[in-house]
Order: C-alpha cells, then structure tokens, then sequence
C-alpha cells in the first residue's frame, strides 16, 4: 500500500494548490506538504529522516531533491525543478531495478513539484541507507545531466563562453560556395542520404535546413535584441494562418536567391524545380487566414516587436480531388514528409486545463475562486521563423500542439494498464487534429472550443512568463503587451488573462479588469450578423466552469453601466448582452469582444461603415471611439518578388532601384511611363511569359490546350453563394450560347477567352459543391464544342491553394470580384491581382471601394448594384422581372443541357421564384455589360496594357505594409525595433 492517496487521475495531476501559487519556492520542503489534502499530509506526519541536496539551476529559483524516508509503506522522493518535459520517463529509467509508484506532478509558477515513492522491485520498503543514498545520487545525476533540470545560461563561466564564441564567431555565409557546403552537409547529416546519390526532394530538403540555419541565426538575434531593449510587443493572437511555402520566400527576404540558384546550379540542381518540392502549410481557410500570413511578413519586415501565435494543425485545409467533377475531400497529410520550417521547442510546453469544477477558498483572508480541472493537455511550441525583407529581424510564428500531459502516463502506472494508457494518449493530440474547414458558419462544437481555448490558453501563459522574466508586477503589463484578436476566434484569451489575473495573480477584480481593457484589440472580418460566433452555455458550463463565471460578472457589470446610460431600454439591452437568452442559451464571443477591447477594427472602409450603421450599431452608439478601421493589404514580397520575378525585375528597371520592395509608395512613379511604349511592349512580353506558364499548367492538370492569345479571366477564391461563381458561370453559358447562334462573320469579332475558376467548397455546403460540379458540367460542353473552339474555354483549377494562386494570378489578364455588395468584408484577392498588373471585373464591394478611388473606374470594369441598393432590391425581389437571358441561361441548366438536371434542381431554385437572395438576376445585365466592356478593352492593346500597368502603380495603398503600419500606430502603440546587423 502507498501512503499517498490513490491518484484518480487526471484530476490529480492538474490539482491546483489552495494557496499562493508563489508559496511554494518559499516554503521549507517540510512545509510544503501544507498544500497536499490533509489525508496525504498525514502520510508526512511523522518524517524523521529528510535530507536535501539543493542544485542551484538559477540564482532565483531552487530546485532541490528531497527524500522522505519514513513513510509507511516506501521512500517518498520530491523533486523540485524547472522543467518536467520528461521528467518521469527520465526518473524511471534511472531507478532501474527499483519500483516507481505513485508519481504525482504539480506545477507551480516557474517549477514543478513531482512526487513519487519508491520501493524495491518486490514492493517492500527500502530499509538501508546505502540504496538511499544510491537512488539519491542516480537521480542527481540525471538532474546534473540536464535531463530533468535544464541548466540556464553559461554554466562553464567565462572561460566556457570564450570558447564557444571561438567556435562559433561569425554567422553562416552566404556565397555559392559556403551554401554549396552546407547543402551537402544537411545531405549527409540531415537528411541522411548520400552525396553521390540524392534527388530533388531531398536536395531541397537540404537546402532548406540551409536556409533554416541562416534564419535560426537571425531569429537569435532578434530575440535577443527584444529582450534588450524590452519595446511594447504586439502579440498576434489568430486561429489561422496560410502560410502557403516557405523555401521561395525566406530565400528572397534573405536576399539569398540567387546564391543559392547558383549553387544549386554547380551541383546540377535547378532552383525553381527544388522549390516545387513544397507543400503548401494550409493552416487557415481563406482570407481571414492569408491575410495573417501576409500582416506576419510586414511586421517583420518594418521591424515590429511581434509574435505571432496559432495552432499546429496535423491536418491542414483539406485537399480537393475532383471526381466526375464533384469536390471530394482528402485529408492534408502535410507533415507526412517533415517540415523543416519549425523548430520543435520541446522545452517550451504549458499544460492547458479543461473542465472540472470551480471551489470558493480563502488566500491572505480574502475569498478567491479556484478552478480544480478535470483533463490536462501539454501544449508544446513549435516554433516558425519569420524573416523580414532588408532586415536582420526575424519574428516568431508559435504555433502549439497538442500532446498529453504527464497525467496519462501516470495513470498506466496505477492501473496497470498500457494499452489504454496509450489510446489515451491519443485522445490528447486530437485537439491539434484537424483544422474546421468552414470559414463562415460556426457550431457550437466542443472540439472547436477547446482548440480555442488550448491555443489561447498556452500563448497567455507564454506572454505572461515572458513578461515576468522582467518585471516584478503586472503595473507595466498594458504598456508592454498588445494582444491581437484575430476575428473572434481567440477572444476566449479575454476571460483567460482576467481569470490569471483573479485567481492566480490575485490582484482583485477592479486592477485585473483595468489591465484587461487596455490590452485587446479586436479585428472582425465579417458582416454579416449571423456569421458571428455563439457558444452555447452549456458547452461553456461544462469545458470552461471558471471562464463562465467570469464571462457572467463582465456581462453583469457592462450591463449596469449601460442601464445608467441608456436607461430601461430592454429591448438594446438584450441586444448588447454577451449573454444571449433564448431557447439554448448562447454566449455571443463578438460581443465580448467588443466589451473588452479598446478598439474594434473593420477590414475596409465599406465594412467599418456596416459595423456601424448594422452589425454593431448598438456598440458604435455607446462607444464611437473604439470602432476604426484599417484597410487589408497584401505582401508585394510575396505576391511579386516571389511570384511574378520577371515583373518584379521589369519594375525596377524602369524605376531604376528595387526598393518599392520596402517603400511600395514608390510604385506610384510607374504612372509616369503608363503609356510608353517601351515598356509596354516589355510589359505584354512579362504577361505572356507567365500566361504560358499557367497556360501549361492548364494542360497538365485538365488536359485542355488553351489559346494565348485569348483573354485570362480568373475568379479564384473559396466557393460561396455570396461571391457569386454561379454568376461568373451563368455569364459563361450566355457568351456559349451568344456564340452558338453567331454566323461566320459575327464569330470572328468573338474576343477569344479562357474562364478560369478555382476554389474549395466547405464539405457540408451543399450548394457550393453543386456550383463547382456545374462547372465542370458547363466545362464538359463547351470545351468538347469543336465549333466554338478557342473562342471559348472553360476550366476548373483544382485544389486551389496559395502555391496555385502564386502561379496563376501573374498569368491572368482579368479577374473577378463579383459578390453581391454588401457580402464582402474587403477581399484581398483583388489586391493580389491589382499588383500584378491583371484589371479588375468588379461589385462594389468591401475593399473595391477603395481601389476604384486609387485606379478610377475608368480603368475596371465596375457592374453591379450598391451597397445600400441590395435592402431594396431584396424586397422587390419577387416584383422584378428577371431579364430574359437570365431565364434562358437558368432554363439551360435546369433543363438538363449540361446533364444532371435533377442535381442542379435546387441550384437554380435558389435563383427563381423570389429566392435570389444574392441578386445573380437583378445584376445579369451590367455583369454582362462590364464583360463586353472588358471585351472591347482587350482589343485595344494599348489601351489595355495602359490600364494594367496603371493598376500595378494604383496597387501602393493596398500593400499590408500599410496596413500594419496604421495599426501599429493606431491600434497597437507599438513601435519598429530593429535589430542591428
Ligand atoms: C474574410 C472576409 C474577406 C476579408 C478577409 C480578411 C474570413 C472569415 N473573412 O472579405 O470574407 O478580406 O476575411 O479580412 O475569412
């Protein structure tokens, strides 16, 4: 029998102390049982014999080792360390030939207790003193060793630091010959394949650890500057971000392409085909999540103190196969083959706790609530450098997985059983499993919320510890930290931090709330009110007890403030609860949100006037000051420099420097040569050279041969009613039919033309999954159509990532932008595009607004109702006449001229009948109007090339440069540090 309490666990390994989290480093070991139930004290009460040996892992912690040897029925060992990532594993490996029981791990500020008795193999008692002393010494030394206890800083003193600056004086460099070395070098050790004998994969494998250890040097130093100079720092909270390739940009914002193209080149290796070696990392939906990889390459790039922090998905977005012309879904194994962009931070790792119950206790004679969990997950960092252009500095991407919690190794030690123990272990990981491949709808799904909270509740323990690194109280922490949600799906941080601030910090509710609402900043990215996230509160109740309660005293609180200001007014006081009553009771996470930040931002200048006027009209009445906006933008490095390197070297030619690379307001400057000739004639060969190249990936992946001499037209984005691909497609089966009835002569005025669409469709949403087959039933007729041609084709571009958006958005003459007005919050696609020099078919919509003042709608092909047309049209919906080619177009389709007619019934009744929620028909006419403008412009070579250059020099204000900078300036209060070179 053990004398400590038979652990049900996990419960036991998450036990928190009833007392000060910071008693525990000042008590006396004897003392510290204090904190243990009051039957294990017992088991303590009669220790006659304890010795300690006290390591000294740094000057302000102790760690120690004690042995409580008058126990009942064993020896009761307590370490006292750092850091626990393997501790237990480690002890029972050492105390081989004796018998480990009873572990239990408890974690207190910035050490770990871990417990556990030990017997000889039979379980008796060990009586002698000399296997005392030996078991004691075994464990030492693998504290010694580092492996239990991580020793900080230069332990060899000053004479140990002088030699491994001997050894390691200079950074890597960066000729063709030293990288040629390294290459070969990460053949050999990394990869582990011979130098005589390796192929592309493994040749860019090695390339990239090449490029990694260049980047682990840059990151070092940043952080290290960080740290000494200690700036405010912004930390960028967000569920998901679309990294999309790694090799292709860090080598540019190295400034290392080219060395390594020749390096490569000397041992037989093509750049550009090593670099097609790489998945994409698909760890977001769409533009919510490209929009954070790109903001990451600005705030490294202009300097900011920042980290981003996310999720480690096991699987990405999904991959989309197409079969018969239906999307079907395949997981995203992208790990599968290694991923040489992350570092895993084994030594990084914060356990993260979910439900339980909550107690009331007594801490220095002031009541406080403690949270006794029921699970416990280990989040581990992984660590993804992220380099800026021109700079030294190199920011931190950390991203958490999932991984269990010592607590289920212990329970295999009590119950004996293994197998389950270990299926446990899986239970554990599967919060990092998959990533919701839905970016509009949310259900109140417990999976969901705990991927929120584990990935929240991580990078707050992360912020705070490295905050505590410098500073003795919380007074400094709103100077010094901004915590950035992205969207609402982070906002749970809100009663995270607050609760740290409550019930382990116990700074009381008045300074905790204090510190709360000057730290958060809040960005939305939607519009419409129903998109916006709700947590049933029994989910809340039962995963988050203690964040619940929170949630209820904030809401409680805010709503007596609003009754003094607004009175009685029942009906807005509901409006605005955070609290939602109803048949299910919800927690509304945006108006938390909103509650708790000191601003709230929209993605453009369109949306920012619907929150106000719309989704949150009540806040922005009671609070006009908090609401702004900050128009999204897009990396120039990723989408020219890395993507279009011929435009790239054609514009700065012609500006005669590169440095719009970093100063895109120097783009503006290519207005001057809009209309000369020279370049133009450089400019149409960049485009052909890129349609060729996207013209042959055509080929290879649909078989269809197109004609380069045909117009590009693009709609690439993920699939939704709102965006209107059935319109784009509806539009094709008019100019289908236009032809068809052509004679000879009218054909040959036919502007040929290539419809390009690709995107992903949600797995549960069944209309957009029709949408995409329709495409590719429309597809089947017209390009198997010997009379039509090349006057017209249609292909769908599966599994659309960002890799693919690299390669068609430079090959693309025109592309569409076309949701009903008043859908998109601001689309960044549209900006992609604009940099590259392809013109714009467009509603105006969300950030398109915005892009008309800087080109002129003389130069894009603007259709389509008004924002504040749509209420209205909605409701004549019914009255108005759909014109007669939208009935035809509709009619093709539903009666069966491209097949499937059945499927496609309930496509086109979401079309007929007042049932055109998204105004395909009331905007038929002008959509087909700016196509035949769009026609007509393409003729006209000139003209055409004018406008798209004009649109590249248009293109400064939507760069994310601009973005970040107006939020750091605005939202943020952050400002550049750069580390020196
Ligand atoms: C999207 C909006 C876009 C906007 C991006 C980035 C989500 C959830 N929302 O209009 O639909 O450009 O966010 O702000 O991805």
């Amino acid at each position: 029998m053990s004398a400590f309490l038979p652990l049900s666990l996990p419960t036991i390994t998450s036990y928190q102390p009833k007392h000060s989290s910071s008693s525990l480093t000042k008590l006396s070991p004897v003392q510290d049982h204090s904190f243990f139930t009051p039957i294990r004290n017992n088991a303590f009460k009669n220790t006659t014999f304890i010795f300690k040996s006290l390591i000294r892992a740094s000057s302000t912690s102790i760690s120690s080792i004690t042995v409580e040897k008058d126990v009942t029925n064993g020896t009761v060992f307590v370490i006292r360390a750092k850091d626990k990532t393997n501790c237990l594993n480690v002890i029972t490996r050492v105390l081989k030939g004796f018998k480990v029981e009873n572990p239990i791990v408890q974690e207190k500020e910035n050490c770990f207790v871990i417990k556990f008795v030990v017997t000889d193999l039979c379980g008796n008692k060990i009586e002698d003193e000399e296997s005392l002393i030996k078991i004691e010494n075994l464990l030492k030394e693998a504290v010694n060793e580092g492996v239990v206890l991580r020793k900080p800083g230069f332990v060899g003193g000053k004479i140990g630091k002088d030699r491994m600056f001997e050894l390691m004086d200079g950074f890597l460099k960066n000729d063709p010959i030293s990288l040629q070395k390294d290459i070969l070098h990460h053949v050999e050790y990394t990869v582990a394949r011979s130098r005589f004998s390796f192929d592309d994969f493994e040749a860019y494998q090695a390339l990239s650890h090449s490029v990694r250890d260049r980047l682990i040097e840059r990151w070092h130093d940043t952080q290290q500057h960080f740290k000494k100079k200690d700036p405010k720092r912004l930390y960028f909270l967000s569920l998901e971000f679309l990294m999309g390739r790694s090799l292709s940009n860090s080598v540019i914002n190295l400034g290392i392409r080219d060395q390594c193209a020749e390096a490569l080149s000397q041992l037989g290796f093509e750049y550009e085909v090593l670099a097609e070696q790489e998945g994409d990392a698909a760890l977001g939906n769409g533009g919510l999540a490209r929009l954070s990889a790109c903001q990451m390459d600005s705030l490294a790039t202009l300097d900011y103190p920042a980290w981003g922090y996310g999720l480690r998905y096991q699987y990405g977005l999904f991959r989309q196969i197409i079969l018969d012309g239906f999307q079907l879904e395949q997981p995203d194994y992208w790990l599968n083959f290694g991923n040489p962009w992350e570092i895993e931070r084994v030594h990084v790792s914060y356990p993260v706790k979910f439900y339980g119950n909550v107690k009331e206790d007594v801490v220095n004679g002031k009541k406080c609530k403690v949270w006794i969990p029921g699970e416990t997950v280990e989040a581990v960092a992984y660590d993804n450098p992220i380099p800026g252009y021109g700079t030294r500095n190199t920011i931190n991407l950390r991203l958490w997985a999932a991984k269990p919690s010592d607590g289920y190794d212990i329970e295999s030690y009590n119950t004996g059983d293994y197998i389950n123990a270990i299926v446990n272990r899986q239970k554990a990981e599967i919060i990092s499993n998959v990533l919701y491949p839905d970016d509009r709808s949310y259900q109140g799904k417990e999976l969901r919320l705990k991927q929120q909270y584990f990935f929240v509740s991580a990078s707050l323990q992360d912020i705070i510890r490295r905050f505590k690194d410098v500073h003795g109280n919380f007074d400094d922490f709103p100077d010094k930290v901004a915590l950035q949600l992205n969207d609402t799906h982070p906002s749970i941080s809100i009663a995270e931090l607050m609760r740290v601030l409550l019930d382990e910090e116990h700074l009381g509710w008045k300074k905790s709330w204090n510190i709360v609402k000057q730290v958060f900043s809040f960005t939305t990215h939607t519009v419409l009110p129903e998109a916006l996230e709700k947590v049933p509160v029994d989910l809340f109740q039962n995963v988050l007890p203690r964040h619940l309660e929170i949630i209820y005293d904030i809401n409680y609180a805010f709503m007596e403030e609003l009754k003094k200001k607004i009175g009685q007014d029942y009906a807005r006081l509901a409006r605005m609860s955070i609290v939602e009553e109803g048949a299910t009771k919800n927690i509304r996470v945006a108006n938390l949100s909103i509650v708790c930040s000191h601003t709230v931002d929209g993605v453009s200048r369109a949306h920012y006037e619907l929150l106000k006027t719309r989704v949150f009209k009540d806040f922005y009445e009671l609070w006009p000051e908090k609401f702004q906006y900050k128009t999204n933008g897009v990396t120039q490095r990723r989408w020219i420099v890395v993507s279009n390197p011929s435009l790239c070297a054609l514009i700065s030619k012609w500006l005669g420097t590169d440095s719009w690379i970093r100063d895109i307001d120097l783009l503006a400057r290519l207005r001057e040569y809009a209309s000369n000739s020279d370049l133009q004639k450089e400019w149409m060969m960049v485009k052909k050279i890129n349609k060729m190249r996207l013209a042959e990936y055509i080929e290879t992946m649909s078989g269809v041969k197109v004609s380069l001499d045909a117009m590009f037209d693009v709609q690439i984005k993920r699939i939704h009613e709102y965006k209107r691909q059935l319109l784009n497609i509806l539009g094709v089966i008019h100019r289908y039919d236009c032809i068809k009835n052509m004679d000879k002569n009218e054909r040959k005025k036919v502007v040929p033309r290539v419809c390009i669409i690709g995107g992903k469709a949600p797995p549960g949403y069944e209309i957009a999954k029709k949408i995409i087959k329709l495409c590719h039933a429309v597809a089947e007729t017209i390009n198997n159509d010997d009379d039509v041609g090349d006057l017209l084709k249609l292909v769908f571009i599966p599994d659309y990532n960002v890799s693919v958006a690299e390669l068609v958005i430079p090959g693309s003459d025109l592309s569409q932008h076309i949701s009903t007005a008043g859908h998109e919050a601001s689309g960044t696609g549209s900006m992609k595009f604009l940099m590259n020099g392809c013109l714009l078919l467009a509603t105006a919509d969300g950030s398109t607004n915005e892009i008309i003042e800087e080109i002129g709608a003389e130069n894009m092909f603007i259709f389509g109702a008004k924002i504040n047309e749509v209420l209205t049209l909605r409701e004549q919906d019914s009255t108005v006449e759909a014109p007669l080619h939208f009935v035809r177009v509709v009619r093709m389709v539903r009666e069966g001229y491209f097949g499937f007619k059945d499927y496609f019934k309930s496509l086109c009744d979401t079309l007929e009948n007042g049932k055109d929620f998204y105004l395909l028909g009331s905007d038929f006419a002008s959509y087909l109007e700016a196509q035949a403008a769009a026609d007509i412009a393409y003729v006209d070579k000139k003209k055409w090339n004018e406008m798209s250059i004009l649109c590249t020099a248009g293109s400064a204000r939507f760069s994310s440069d601009r973005t970040i900078e107006d939020y750091a300036e605005k939202t943020w209060g952050i400002k550049p540090c750069k580390c020196p070179f």
